[in-house]
């Protein structure tokens, strides 16, 4: 299987750390977004929705969707469990994950794609252009805000944003924290509990996949 990739992509480095995780060594090949290859004919015929990360199988089957890929990488090689573990365990690493992707991620995603020069006229990823939305960035921005303080909150009393253990959920805000310096917003000196969570996120290997 082939993965195609970006270095620089918050969301294709999201199944490469998931990858380093579960120790599978992917194939990959670059996709370079800043000279805008995700548009050429050859990319778009791999990939019509123009994104990455795509996972193409051996079979020629195309697996888009970073949490996709990262549930079928899972599925290879359930070890560790980074979905959770019983019932219970995997409907809370679900919850957090959700509330990650929903209140971070997308936050950063806001306030990025709404303020950088870099994406005049592509407000969103995907074949269709559309303008940036200067009142999106400025809510995304305060949204990052809250995000912060609500999982400063949470680590307060949790190891990882799950729970005990290292999940899917602490890889996910560990890339929302770092893509959200993009728009110069970086976990406060007061916020200890997530600076406590940071370092220690931030120095595992797959860290730097
Ligand atoms: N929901 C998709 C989002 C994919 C996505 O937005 N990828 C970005 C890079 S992080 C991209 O390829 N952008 C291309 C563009 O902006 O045209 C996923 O989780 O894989």
């Amino acid at each position: 299987m082939k993965l195609y990739d970006f270095a620089m992509a918050p969301n294709a480095r999201r199944v490469r750390m998931f990858a380093a995780e579960k120790g599978i060594e992917l194939e990959t090949v670059s996709i370079d977004l800043s000279k805008r290859e995700q548009m050429n004919d050859g990319y778009r015929a791999i990939n019509p929705r123009l994104a990455v990360p795509a996972l193409v199988l051996d079979d020629g089957t195309l697996i888009t969707e970073s949490v996709a890929i990262c549930r079928y990488l899972d599925a290879l090689a359930p070890e560790p469990a980074l979905f959770g573990t019983d019932a219970k365990d995997q409907a809370i690493v679900e919850m957090w994950h959700r509330r990650v992707e929903l209140e971070g991620m997308q936050a950063v995603a806001d306030g990025v794609r709404n303020s950088v020069e870099f994406f005049a006229g592509r407000g969103l990823p995907g074949a269709v252009d559309f303008p940036q939305i200067p009142a999106l960035a400025e809510r995304g921005k305060q949204r990052v805000d809250l995000f912060f303080a609500m999982l400063n909150e949470r680590l307060a009393d949790s190891e990882y944003i799950a729970g005990d253990n290292f999940t899917i959920a602490d890889i996910a805000a560990l890339i929302g924290c770092d893509f959200a310096k993009v728009i110069k917003k970086r976990i406060s000196e007061e916020q200890s509990h997530l600076h406590r969570w940071y370092a220690a996120v931030r120095a595992r290997p797959s860290a730097s996949a």
